[in-house]
């Protein structure tokens, strides 16, 4: 109740926040990007994870602001280490299914992400793509690609799977499921599961991100198997733009 009656000022007053965690080149751990995850920083609470503020969000109506602020704050941030000479190659945004279906979605993104900058991707649910959301959703994925950006298939093998959606939307990436990845060294299922995804990556010729890498024998693993490109705790947690600007400054 509190936070739901709080929520509309929080998103005037700056306290939704974009997190950053880190992507990395499977090859020599160099950073290939961020996922951007939303944050409230609230006052009295201490940092909100989505999964408290985000359902509150969708039933107020205020989800499409809550993009339109994590968009452009993502933005900005990522735009500001760049002028400074960091290198962020991509930039992945999360997206809800009814926003991504939303009339006012294509709109929100062109106001919030000017065009013409690189490397911005949006992270689409493997749930969503074998949904029969059909012509509706391939009208979206297609005007994104025509404002330049690229579109990864989030959660991959989380048990939705439908290779003919997958197929239709022609993704950049797959991202594997953290479930599949986590259990990496102690679960030969798990190791089946991510060996055939990246056989049907391969087939299709998109990249492979794999999420939940959490041990540096994971990473190893997963690189001798063909990923591409690895996040997980291993390498980084979420982050404010501050921690992120000394994180890249370092490097990993
Ligand atoms: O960062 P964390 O693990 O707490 O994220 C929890 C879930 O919230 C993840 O599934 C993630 O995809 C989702 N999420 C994080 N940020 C955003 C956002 O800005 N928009 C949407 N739609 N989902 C997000
Ligand atoms: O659903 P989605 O893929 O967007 O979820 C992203 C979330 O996954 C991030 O918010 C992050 O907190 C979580 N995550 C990323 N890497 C790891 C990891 O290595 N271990 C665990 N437990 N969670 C992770
Ligand atoms: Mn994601
Ligand atoms: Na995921």
């Amino acid at each position: 109740r509190a936070l739901a009656d709080r929520l509309g000022h929080a998103l005037q007053n700056g306290e939704i926040i974009p997190f950053f965690q880190t992507q990395h080149f499977a090859d020599g751990w160099e950073v290939a990007g961020v996922e951007v995850l939303a944050r409230w920083d609230h006052p009295n609470e201490g940092i909100l994870s989505p999964h408290v503020f985000l359902p509150i969000a969708q039933q107020l109506g205020m989800e499409a602001e809550l993009d339109r602020v994590i968009f452009e704050s993502a933005v900005t941030a990522v735009e500001q280490l760049r002028a400074q000479g960091l290198t962020v190659p991509r930039v992945a945004f999360n997206v809800s299914a009814p926003r991504l279906l939303a009339p006012d979605f294509l709109a929100t993104v062109a106001d919030a992400i000017p065009q013409g900058r690189d490397g911005y991707v949006f992270e689409i649910l493997e749930s969503i793509s074998c949904e029969d959301a059909g012509d509706a959703l391939i009208f979206v994925i297609d005007a994104l690609r025509d404002l330049g950006f690229q579109i990864d298939v989030d959660d991959f093998g989380s048990g939705h799977a439908s290779i003919n959606g997958v197929l239709e939307i022609e993704p950049d990436a797959l991202k594997i499921d953290r479930n599949i990845v986590m259990p990496l060294g102690d679960s030969e299922r798990a190791e089946r599961m991510v060996a055939s995804v990246l056989d049907m990556a391969r087939s299709l010729d998109v990249d492979v991100i794999a999420e939940g890498v959490d041990r540096a024998r994971k990473a190893e693993l997963l690189r001798d198997m063909g990923c591409d490109i690895l996040q997980g705790f291993f390498f980084s947690r979420p982050m404010s733009v501050a921690d992120l600007d000394v994180f890249l400054r370092r490097g990993f």
